[in-house]
């Protein structure tokens, strides 16, 4: 009944206006980028992908026809890190790459360590979200910032969007998360479209009953599905709920693409990189008693719009921090 009720009060727009002006430090970033982007609007309302006017600004380089050719005369491949080049065409063509062993396995035992300690003192707590997970620990924990602003990641990341990127929102997941498989563009959108990279790390070695990570090679040039293509609809003062019809969408375009999921049996210390667009998802946990300890973070390119386009919400960026590149 009281989650029935929160979730109602979770789809009204004026509970959200008032959210949104609590937040105003953080939202006010957005008036010049709306204005960019012609949009006329309240930084405080809803903003959802009908809001801007098609065109989609400007679309990643590597995401562009020709992007082999633009990457092959590239000056700037040379700053890459070491082995990174080389895996720039598969970036391309499946929309995401792998560093091996790119986190230290001293600097992954420092993380689970700090993290264990937050959650005794207290500092964090575990939110349930189909599994308990821990939110945020980078803005509490330094060895877990470390992880995330290491500057080989960063400055894989700088040269994958072209322009600097922001660390945000991390989820520590001890379990397999069997999460339904989804792009992250539809929870964690970015206008223009494809300025945010999903950056997983396994923080000990995955095992093929625990739930691993999948993703679909390739499926991050399907198509991104946004509100307008799920025909849901809400009113002038309710946002609708989308995850049902998103779900199905979402299936269909992968078995019409026929891509097929492929799972993700990391080490510790793997860093796995996602385009905006690639669809994953968590497999089912076969053994109960088994962990999956790992953490995500969620980056973005600097100056662009963020929001979520399932709950047509501007994305709060307090406690973002720049990755060094
Ligand atoms: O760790 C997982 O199983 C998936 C996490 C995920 O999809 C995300 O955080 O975007
Ligand atoms: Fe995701």
């Amino acid at each position: 009944m009281l989650g029935a009720l929160k979730i109602r009060v979770r789809t009204l727009k004026p509970f959200w206006f008032l959210y949104n002006l609590l937040h105003w430090r953080s939202l006010r970033r957005n008036r010049k980028l709306y204005d960019q982007a012609g949009v006329r609007k309240s930084v405080f309302g809803t903003i959802a992908h009908r809001d801007f006017d098609g065109s989609n600004g400007a679309t990643p380089w590597l995401d562009r026809d020709g992007a082999p050719e633009a990457f092959a005369s590239s000056a700037d491949a040379a700053s890459l890190p070491d082995g990174v080049a080389e895996k720039i065409p598969g970036w391309i063509e499946d929309g995401f790459m792998v560093l091996e062993g790119q986190i230290s396995s001293e600097l992954v035992d420092e993380a689970v360590a700090d993290v264990g300690r937050l959650l005794d003192q207290g500092v964090v707590s575990m939110h349930f979200r189909g599994e308990q997970v821990v939110r945020d620990s980078y803005e509490h924990s330094d060895p877990v910032r470390r992880m995330f602003t290491d500057p080989d990641i960063g400055r894989t990341l700088r040269f994958l969007f072209g322009r600097p990127a922001q660390l945000f929102q991390t989820i520590d997941f001890f379990k397999g998360s069997e999460q339904p498989m989804h792009s992250d563009a539809f929870h964690m959108t970015t206008q223009p479209p494809g300025y945010l990279i999903g950056g997983w790390i396994a923080l000990e070695d995955v095992r093929p009953d625990a739930g691993p990570v999948y993703y679909l090679p390739g499926s991050h040039r399907l198509p991104y599905l946004m509100s307008e293509d799920l025909g849901v609809s809400g009113s002038a003062f309710s946002i609708p709920l989308k995850d049902e019809a998103y779900g199905d969408r979402v299936a269909a375009a992968a078995k019409q693409a026929a891509v097929e999921p492929v799972d993700f049996l990391a080490k510790k210390g793997d860093v796995l990189l996602w385009h905006h667009n690639l669809m994953h998802g968590g497999r089912p946990v076969k053994d109960p008693d088994s962990t999956r300890r790992s953490v995500v973070a969620h980056y973005f390119a600097e100056d662009v719009i963020c929001y979520h386009e399932v709950t047509e919400r501007p994305a709060i960026l307090e406690g973002s921090v720049p990755v060094p590149a």
